[in-house]
């Protein structure tokens, strides 16, 4: 047989297989295309990867056999058994300081389960994001890999070249170790959500809120746009506001209002309970889509439930949607605040050593949340790595404290109007709970310690004999009560 000619091995020939395959081409690399159905491998050839360097595959066996090695082998199939079966498939025809890696959609358990399975056989495994769909995945994708480390010098200059470029900078770097990868690709999709549900809500305040018709809020989108929102979103926003239907008719007002969702916010929703982080922005944007989804119900409750009567607004028009510009950006910082405050705390818990400012690079451009905003949370990482929270860089720090008087006029007029603000009015809680020395958890210890024993720890500065520091303090709150604390029972 002739000496391996191929770069990289790329398995699964479906919409993101063969847009990577192409774009990987471009940058120059040989790539050897395999898939589990053969003849979809020479479909590709004698079509889209016709004239290119493109080489096939049509067993496992001849897919390593056509690498040089260390082989480096792209999974691009659908996110489950299908992967594991691949990685079976594989190992026979693999040698030690080989690497397998998984760009599908996968759920970053199973990542850290593969990460360690493969390594404990001299292989190595790297569990990357890949974001973009199949436009980013031609033209260049925001890739986040992340696995075994001593695979990146491996895959560095192909993953970099082929990613997304900002500024002439690649939108791809080492992650961190085992599912990291795939766990930061997880909560660059519940920010999308977010994101996305901010957006919806400031077009319904200026919908429903002051009346504004969707030519006209596509142009205050694209104003945005060009300001510190400066985003895909918004722009493709005013984009589609502006497309009307064959009657003149915005599209968009015939769309029904039932948002789908394929769960990759609902995880990250899920690993922030897990990890006792308040995600808030990112549940709500959930909630908001499960919400929308009970459509027959909504309209049957329209009918019968009130709200108030919608006034007409008085104010200065132009003030309040700056105000609406300015709660936006607010909340989007808050959401992304919720989002890194996740990372930190799973990676402590996982021992992962995230590169921050890096995940920030990767998002800027290539995915769906590429913004110009993103640049700012790179830049706050580089100065200081250990970043507790957004909140405490000066620029972040100062953006909220400008926005904040107009954040708060925005959800007040819309709990005036009765239009439902659940992401703009839960970042401001987390914001007004973040910043507040005391909150009232003291009322809940006590109403714990009361029914159910649980203890509680007395405020510093406030100890006495009975309430002594640094003990699991238990009051007979009613003089009926035993003594005994709980050890188990808790609420
Ligand atoms: P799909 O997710 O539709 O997967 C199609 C590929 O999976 C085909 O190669 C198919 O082989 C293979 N496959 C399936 Br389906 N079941 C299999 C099994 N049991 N054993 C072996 N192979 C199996 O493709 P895609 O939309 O290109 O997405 C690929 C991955 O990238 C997914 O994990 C997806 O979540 C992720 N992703 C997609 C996007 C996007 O925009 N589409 C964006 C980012 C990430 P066959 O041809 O023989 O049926």
């Amino acid at each position: 047989m002739s000496a391996p000619v191929g770069d990289i091995g790329l398995i699964g020939l479906a919409v993101m297989g063969q847009n990577l395959i192409l774009n990987m081409n471009d940058k120059g690399f040989t790539v050897v295309a395999y898939n589990r159905t053969t003849s979809k491998v020479d479909d590709f050839l004698a079509n889209e990867a016709k004239g290119t360097k493109v080489q096939g595959a049509h067993s496992i066996q001849e897919l390593c056999a056509k690498l040089k090695r260390p082989r480096k082998i792209i999974l691009l199939v659908k996110a489950g058994p299908a992967v594991d079966s691949f990685i079976q498939q594989l190992e026979p025809y693999l040698e030690k300081g080989d690497i397998v890696i998984d760009g599908g959609n996968s759920h970053y358990p199973d990542s850290i389960r593969r990460t360690k399975e493969l390594e404990a056989k001299g292989l190595l495994f790297v569990g990357s994001g890949v974001s973009g769909g199949e436009e980013g995945a031609r033209h260049g994708p925001s890739l986040m890999p992340g696995g075994s480390t001593a695979a990146w010098p491996a895959i560095k200059e192909i993953f970099q070249k082929t990613s997304a470029q900002v500024n002439g900078e690649p939108c791809c770097d080492w992650v961190g170790e085992t599912g990291s990868g795939h766990y930061v690709k997880m909560v660059h999709n519940g920010i999308e959500y977010g994101d996305m549900q901010l957006i919806a809500e400031a077009y319904d305040i200026l919908k429903r809120g002051l009346g504004i018709h969707e030519s006209e809020i596509a142009d205050i989108f694209t104003t945005w746009n060009k300001g510190v929102l400066d985003s895909f979103l918004i722009e493709i926003t005013a984009n589609i506001l502006k497309f009307n239907d064959d009657d003149g008719e915005p599209l968009v007002t015939k769309i029904l209002d039932k948002a789908g969702q394929k769960g990759t916010g609902k995880w990250t929703a899920i690993a922030a309970l897990d990890a006792g982080t308040a995600v808030t922005l990112i549940g709500e944007a959930v909630f908001a889509r499960c919400l929308s989804a009970i459509k027959e119900e909504r309209v049957r409750a329209s009918k019968v439930i009130n709200g108030p009567q919608r006034e007409p607004f008085r104010g200065d028009k132009q003030q309040f949607i700056d105000d609406l510009e300015q709660a936006l950006y607010a909340s989007k910082i808050i959401s992304y605040t919720q989002g890194f405050m996740l990372m930190r705390e799973t990676a402590k818990e996982l021992e992962w050593n995230l590169n921050y400012a890096g995940v920030a690079g990767m998002w800027r451009g290539g995915c769906i949340i590429k913004s110009v905003f993103l640049g700012d949370i790179t830049a706050a990482y580089e100065k200081n790595k250990d970043l507790e929270s957004l909140l405490f860089d000066d620029f972040f720090n100062k953006a909220v404290h400008k926005a904040q008087p107009g954040w708060r006029r925005v959800i007040a007029q819309a709990c005036l109007w009765g239009i439902p603000t659940p992401a703009f009015s839960t970042a401001l809680a987390f914001f007004d709970g973040y910043r507040s020395e005391v909150v009232p958890a003291n009322l809940l210890q006590a109403q714990r310690d009361y029914f159910g024993a649980h203890t509680f720890r007395v405020m510093p500065g406030k100890e006495n004999p009975r309430l002594l520091k640094g003990r699991d303090i238990h009051i007979n709150w009613t003089g009926r009560g035993g003594n005994v604390s709980a050890s188990s029972y808790s609420a």
